[in-house]
């Protein structure tokens, strides 16, 4: 052979070789950063994903979950995520309604009751959130919710008048404003430090999850459980767009597809660990009662004012929300 043939032979063999070549292209490795803990059910639904995809893709596609806000802290997540390092971030939604206004329809009290509608409110709000955050160079994979949030407080709580002075432990912009609006100091705390916080006694009252209560074993200091059950704040998986891009379409369709199964599974792990966290604030001695009635209804019209402003604040997108959301009910 002509010793100028060989690379064309060589091009011939290197295109035959890759037809027999496994079906996606070279390894990706990706990123997953999250701001809440390791062994909550959000992270583990992360790494069933990412098992899932491994296995899909056979290992074309991988990630690495780093939780507790070690790449990030949780606010930022969002946005480190769209210069694409890292590819992928879960952050609430409550928390980017500060860039993404489109997203704090999450955190407007009593407007979800329980999963089924806060399911369907995912389902409105989705297209709208999708396309607010196209724009930023962002994807939505998928939402999983938090359990209903509930009151935690040091002394029991019979109407707004109670918090008068108290020290709030506030997670959002939400929490933040009822604090301010019940009259009590808020005290912004991320949820890793809100054991140290009531171990110090910066705050004697805060509101979230059983879930967040039980991991920060808060009987150890509060002995009220009030089950407000006043919203269901989603955590939302998201991929930069330009990594989604470069990837495999094979991958991609892969990606796409065990998101929503990482979604479903995700819905039925938030009513597991609700249930279970329940019992156990119950059993490690805690007094969980329903919603006080003249509290209720001061949140109620918390929760008329916060849509009200909500609409002014996001205009049109709103209606795109609230008007499919009201009409299926
Ligand atoms: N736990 C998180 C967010 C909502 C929840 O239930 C927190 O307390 O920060």
């Amino acid at each position: 052979m002509h010793r100028r043939h060989v690379p064309v032979a060589l091009a011939a063999t290197l295109a035959g070789l890759s037809v027999a070549r496994p079906l996606f292209a070279a390894p990706t490795q990706w990123t997953v950063a999250t701001g809440y803990r390791s062994d909550g059910f959000h992270a583990a639904t992360l790494r069933w994903l990412g098992q899932a995809l491994s296995e899909a893709t056979q290992g074309a596609l991988s990630w690495q979950v780093v939780a507790d806000g070690k790449l990030a802290p949780l606010a930022k997540i969002p946005e480190a995520v769209t210069t694409g390092q890292p590819e992928v971030g879960e952050c609430i939604m409550t928390t980017m309604a500060g860039a993404w206004p489109v997203c704090g329809a999450d955190a407007i009290p009593f407007m979800t009751r329980h999963g089924a509608d806060a399911l369907r409110l995912w389902k409105v709000q989705r297209p709208v959130v999708d396309r607010a955050l196209r724009a930023s160079g962002l994807v939505p994979l998928y939402a999983v919710p938090w359990p209903g949030q509930g009151l935690y407080s040091v002394e029991p709580v019979r109407s707004a008048a109670d918090f008068r002075g108290r020290r709030m432990r506030t997670y959002n912009p939400t929490t933040r404003r009822i604090a301010e609006m019940l009259e009590a100091t808020p005290v912004e705390v991320a949820m890793a430090d809100v054991g140290k916080a009531l171990e110090t006694g910066r705050i004697d009252s805060m509101i979230t999850s059983s879930v967040t209560g039980v991991e920060q074993q808060a009987w150890r200091w509060m002995h009220h459980f009030y089950d407000l059950n006043a919203w269901m704040p989603k955590n939302l998986v998201m991929v930069n767009a330009a990594a989604l891009e470069r990837l495999d379409p094979k991958a991609r369709t892969a990606l796409t597809e065990l998101s929503a199964q990482a979604e479903q599974r995700g819905w039925a792990a938030a009513e597991q660990a609700a249930l279970q966290s329940r019992e156990t604030l119950a059993k490690e001695g805690m007094q969980v009662e329903s919603t006080p009635p003249y509290l209720r209804g001061t949140l109620v019209r918390m929760g008329e004012r916060f849509a009200r402003e909500w609409v002014r604040e996001v205009g049109p997108q709103a209606n795109q929300i609230f008007i499919p959301y009201f009409s299926q009910q």
